[in-house]
């Protein structure tokens, strides 16, 4: 009987983890990124992901930052920037794949976004003028690959 527990147990996790990843059609994979911002760093916790909705799971610390995804074929650190060092998101050779502001404190925030193949670069994009601090400048910037 013992046994038999573990078997049922076993199956009616394996139908959990079926239906968790059902919703997300046309998908072989649900892909999930935890993303910690500091200062002065964006730290995903793996560096490629496959194609179509991609999760991010972001965690800031208590400063103000926010994640933005770039399309991009640059390195993490060559992206174009504005006399501040400030990434021109509509400069050349990057396209904005995804933003997401307003991050809150102290928890960690959930946002999508549909990344088709490609190279990518994390950032933090928020200048800080009080500061004189360009956050992408100053080191929060980190690759990601979709396959
Ligand atoms: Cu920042």
């Amino acid at each position: 009987m013992k046994q038999s527990g573990k078997q049922n147990f076993a199956a009616a996790v394996f139908l959990a983890f079926s239906i968790y990843c059902v919703p997300v059609a046309g998908q072989s994979s649900f892909e999930a990124v935890n993303v910690v911002l500091t200062e002065w760093a964006v730290t995903p916790d793996k560096s490629t992901v496959n194609a179509g909705p991609v999760t991010f799971i972001v965690t800031g610390p208590s400063d103000a930052h926010e994640f933005v995804v770039m399309k991009t074929a640059l390195a993490p650190g060559s992206l174009p920037v504005d006399g501040d060092g400030n990434v021109d998101e509509n400069g050349p050779g990057v396209m904005l794949a995804g933003r997401a502001g307003g991050l809150a404190v102290g928890t960690a925030s959930r946002v999508a976004f549909e990344l088709g193949p490609g190279d990518y670069v994390l950032i933090c994009n928020i200048w800080d003028a009080a500061e004189r601090e360009a956050h992408y400048s100053m080191g929060m910037r980190a690759a990601l690959r979709v396959e």
